[in-house]
């Protein structure tokens, strides 16, 4: 169904249903069952699927509608049985000779149980291991139409999709916010053919010939000898290829930046980074780059929450993107494009259209919103959707074709290759999430994995036994067009265009895009990441990268690793900021944004009942923290002092000042030397201080003022103090349009 009608029938809002997931089982707590009293043992179907469970496990590998059930290749029946359909008595006992006795091997039951388990793992993805995946739909806007004959992209046309989002350098087991890029790969199943848009959080890229990908991987993963560090750049490796192939310093930078540690999947941009090709009806070609916005805007965590999460939630943006698709706050995303003239020079302004390393600025060249992606359907399983889909780049619908970009060309490569490995042989295309929702009639046949059962004896052409069937398709059947461009004739060689060996002027324009507080930023991640390589030659090799561009950041970072600032190299690129690249300076909407209230069981409850709700109403998600869980004034406890911590909260709501428990954490305030604090639960001051220190807004009503004066906090930017909660709410809420308060982050250079 459409999203918008989802939305409609949800009794609840879609925040109340993330409040509700995010409360522990209360009895009596609105949204959580009752835990079962003892094991059902009267049989049953198996549960019912989730709603809406639909497609793509209901198409055939040849794409047609089968009307079967999603649940059909799942469990089915009340009982247990073997692979084959047997009925089992007993799945705890190996048969054996007596009780004592040894196991038969004609157990054939637990050797096909043991043998599946052994065989149960894939291996992992060689890069973007770790991934969350979501179903949705893409409505096109119809605004494409003159540049494009792809049939998804005519106004009105919905097309379902299938999202993955990931980092890339982790394993699958991998904390989620860790300084990484993120992938953001899309798979439109429309209706001539897949076509799937594997992109980034970041417009472009480490290299710019696809055949130093293995290289700047091997340098990026982990150790060889050690397997260390998990998922991290901060290295000597990563900065030892970074800092001599300086064409990587573009993408570094951007990794260095706030987008390095988004703060969701929901507020990350995604960009196509290659130039594409489009073609029209009457055979017009343009270039063009793929945008993706997020309505909710483009936010990050801080460098400390990102920390903090790995140990307190690495799962933190899956369970984010999970939560908030369940309980009907889809996320969406606007798709837009930049479109350039098809000129032999295949340049714009200046910049190099087939160089992955460079960005054109969006005031240089608008970003055309040309549809609507909505995510509103979790995977029912993980490893059967998310795990196993299979992205390429070749896989393009007619309007859509490539350009000779060195990296594209080479992902048009690996993308394959790497499946036939990865999920086990070439019919990847037939596991269910992979299944085209076009008619599928190729001349493909058998390998491991064969599911399709071709009929026919000619798969071949011309062919006179089937036929003549499969026939060639042409325009008016909406043949897949190879735009037929002319390729230069030059002789063979092993060399780039000698605009790609320009690498430092739009590292230098990212940086002087950034406001105060984002270059703040990006110097104490530099710092950071050379602060934790062991080799010094390495460290002098990356600052004199960032002496050439910038030197007050080539100084920052020197200082704080203690080295020399060395002198520029190149002469400074004179550019443009661009100042949509900042993720500062504008308005957000508040939407499922997670809002904490303290609240004292044994004080003044007045007013946190309604302010409950009105942060339901602002379209927020209101979690309720209290020293100890279960009920507080007919309102269910989400996270007590124990559970709670600051890193899941953009704003926080003080409502009274809970005092410890008189055996809590005993010498600390004695330790501190500040005695006085005892009257408010160190706990509670944690959380105001994390909250303050990562910018966060915090207001406070009633008992709640005290808590601010004992955190030391009262009266800095970003506190409200206010007369009562609703009057607190209102301020804070203004506070996070900001999204946070930028003014308590020290920013020393301008
Ligand atoms: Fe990938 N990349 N890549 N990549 N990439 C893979 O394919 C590769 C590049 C991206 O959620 C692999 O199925 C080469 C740029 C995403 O399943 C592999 C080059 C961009 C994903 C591969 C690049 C990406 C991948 C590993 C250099 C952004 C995850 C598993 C030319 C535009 C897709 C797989 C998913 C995955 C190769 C560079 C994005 C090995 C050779 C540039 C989002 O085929």
């Amino acid at each position: 169904s459409k999203p918008a009608e989802a939305v409609k029938n949800v009794v609840k809002t879609a925040t109340e249903k993330i409040t509700d997931a995010l409360t522990p089982e209360v009895p009596g707590a609105p949204g959580s069952a009752p835990p079962p009293v003892e094991e059902p043992t009267s049989p049953h179907d198996p549960l019912p699927p989730k709603p809406e469970q639909g497609a793509p496990q209901t198409r055939t590998p040849t794409g047609a509608e089968t009307g079967v059930p999603a649940t059909a290749k799942g469990q089915q029946g009340a009982y247990l049985t073997t692979a084959n359909g047997a009925r089992l008595r007993d799945t705890d006992h190996s048969l054996k000779a007596g009780p004592r006795g040894p196991v038969l091997l004609q157990d054939h039951h637990l050797r096909e149980k043991i043998t599946h388990f052994d065989h149960e793992r894939i291996p992992e993805r060689v890069v973007h291991a770790r991934g969350a995946g979501a179903h949705g739909v893409f409505t096109a806007y119809g605004t494409a139409e003159a540049v494009t004959r792809a049939g998804f992209l005519k106004k009105g046309r919905e097309t379902e999709v299938f999202v993955r989002f990931s980092t890339v350098l982790g394993s699958r087991g991998s904390a989620d916010t860790v300084r990484d890029t993120r992938g953001f790969a899309t798979k439109f199943y429309t209706d001539e053919g897949t076509f799937d848009l594997v992109g980034n959080n970041m417009p472009v890229f480490f290299i710019q010939d696809a055949i130093k990908f293995p290289d700047i991987i091997h340098a990026a993963k982990p150790h060889p000898d050690r397997e260390i560090p998990q998922a991290q750049s901060a290295h000597d490796t990563f900065w030892d290829f970074v800092s001599l192939h300086t064409e990587a310093q573009h993408h570094a930078m951007w990794n260095m930046s706030d987008r390095g540690i988004p703060r969701s999947y929901r507020t990350m941009e995604g960009f196509g980074v290659h130039t594409f090709r489009l073609v029209n009806e009457a055979g017009e070609t343009v270039l063009a780059k793929f945008h993706w916005k997020p309505k909710l805007g483009v936010h990050s965590l801080t460098w400390e929450e990102a920390q903090m999460l790995g140990g307190i939630d690495p799962d933190f943006h899956r369970r984010d993107l999970y939560d908030a698709i369940e309980a009907g706050a889809f996320p969406e995303w606007e798709l837009g494009i930049q479109v350039f003239p098809d000129t032999p020079e295949e340049t714009f302004a200046g910049i190099d259209l087939l160089d992955a390393t460079k960005i054109v600025p969006e005031e240089l060249a608008e970003v055309q919103p040309i549809g609507r992606l909505v995510l509103n359907r979790t995977p029912t399983n993980f490893f059967a959707e998310t795990e196993q889909v299979a992205f390429h780049l070749g896989h393009l619908p007619p309007g859509i074709d490539v350009t000779n970009d060195p990296l594209l060309q080479g992902r048009l490569f690996s993308y394959v290759d790497t499946q036939l490995t990865r999920l086990g042989g070439p019919n990847f295309a037939q596991i269910p999430i992979n299944r085209p929702h076009a008619a599928v009639n190729d001349m493909l046949r058998d390998g491991f994995h064969q599911h399709a059962v071709h009929a026919g004896v000619a798969p071949y052409r011309p062919n006179s036994l089937d036929g003549g069937n499969p026939f060639p398709a042409g325009d008016a059947e909406h043949a897949f067009l190879d735009v037929p461009v002319t390729v230069a004739q030059a002789p063979k060689v092993r060399a780039n265009p000698a605009s790609f060996d320009d690498h430092y002027s739009q590292v230098r324009l990212f940086w002087l895009s950034m406001s105060p507080v984002e270059k703040e930023h990006i110097i104490r991640a530099y710092t950071f990441e050379l602060g934790k390589c062991y080799h010094q030659a390495i460290k002098e090799r990356q600052l004199q990268c960032l002496a050439n561009i910038d030197p007050v950041l080539c100084e920052q970072v020197a200082t704080g690793l203690g080295l020399p600032a060395p002198q520029p190299t190149v002469p400074l690129a004179d550019v443009a900021p661009s100042p949509a690249l900042s993720q500062v300076g504008r308005a957000w909407p508040a939407d499922g944004r997670m809002v904490g209230i303290v609240v004292d069981p044994d004080g003044d409850l007045d007013g946190i009942g309604e302010v409950r709700r009105a942060v339901f109403e602002a379209g927020m998600v209101p979690l309720l923290i209290a020293p100890h869980g279960g009920m507080v004034d007919g309102m269910p406890v989400q996270r007590t002092f124990a559970t709670g911590r600051s890193v899941e909260l953009d704003a926080l709501l003080l409502a009274g000042a809970p005092v410890p428990a008189p055996d809590a954490l005993p010498a600390r305030d004695a330790k501190a030397g500040r005695p006085d604090a005892t009257t408010v639960d160190p706990r509670v001051l944690l959380l105001v201080e994390e909250c303050w220190r990562h910018a966060k807004a915090i207001g406070a009503w009633g008992a709640g003022v005290t808590v601010l004066e004992q955190a030391g906090v009262a009266g800095t930017p970003g506190i409200v103090a206010a007369g009562s909660g609703a009057e607190a709410l209102t301020e804070v809420q203004q506070l996070m349009a900001a999204h946070r308060v930028w003014e308590r982050f020290p920013a020393s250079v301008g």
